[in-house]
């Protein structure tokens, strides 16, 4: 007799299916077999995530795609992420669903304090920081966080990332060790999913990939059982 396996859905708001295929593979080596892991993106919409414009097309397409897989016939995610830096759409989100909905910015902002003290988020483009900035305050991790750092590397160069874009994201993340004096580093994008290690290695301190992250906490919670507060705020909206 086999159980009925968790089904964790990874939600890439943009069109990128190559990056769509990292964010999965991530996922499943993290949630082990016997776990159910898909990743969607959309079909039309930004290409990449990198202003406050796309930021609301992200959110969006994250609340359509919960919306889509909960009316699908057979069984419905057990937990959701938001594979996006930004985290657009998560209150929303949560809102569509009773099923545990995570962020990757917020997941790994958690676990960064679980492994150190101090936290710099290394990112894509300069024009995301204040975005960061935002998550950082509104998830109460101001005295964590010692530093936002752009690599201006576009999200799009990450897709098949080559070795002077791995080059500038390994000399930010240093340079956050050594200047921001920070002892994990938190990977402020979801592109980056598949540089994790090859950071880890170069900087000597745990680098924390938001969508391995999410996974492994979301996991957590349907094993606990844990599903998202309906009562006030996350109340299912009107129809
Ligand atoms: C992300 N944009 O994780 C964000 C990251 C960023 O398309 N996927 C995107 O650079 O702001």
């Amino acid at each position: 007799m086999s159980a009925d396996p968790i089904r964790i859905q990874l939600i890439n708001p943009n069109t990128s299916v190559p990056m769509t295929e990292k964010i999965r593979a991530t996922g499943q080596l993290v949630a082990g077999p016997g776990v159910s892991i898909t990743a969607v993106c959309p079909s039309k919409g930004p290409s990449s995530i990198e202003s406050h414009t796309e930021e609301i097309l992200a959110a969006q397409a994250v609340v359509e795609a919960i919306g889509e897989a909960e009316r699908a016939s057979g069984p419905s995610p057990d937990a959701h992420v938001i594979a996006c830096f930004g985290d657009p759409g998560l209150d929303a989100a949560r809102e569509t669903t009773g099923a545990p909905v995570l962020g990757i910015a917020e997941a790994a902002m958690h676990a960064a304090t679980l492994v150190g003290r101090h936290f710099s988020v290394v990112t894509t483009l300069d024009r995301t920081l204040g975005r960061a900035e935002d998550l950082v305050l509104r998830y109460g991790f101001e005295r964590a966080c010692v530093g936002l750092r752009a690599a201006e590397v576009p999200v799009l160069a990450l897709e098949e990332a080559d070795a002077d874009a791995v080059a500038v994201i390994t000399g930010s993340a240093l340079a956050a060790v050594r200047e921001d004096r920070a002892d994990v580093i938190v990977l402020g994008c979801a592109g980056m999913t598949d540089l994790c290690q090859t950071l880890a290695e170069a900087t000597g301190v745990p680098v924390i990939d938001g969508v391995a992250a999410s996974v492994g906490m979301a996991l957590g919670l349907v094993r606990m059982g844990t599903r998202t507060s309906r009562l006030r705020e996350y109340a299912p909206p009107k129809a």
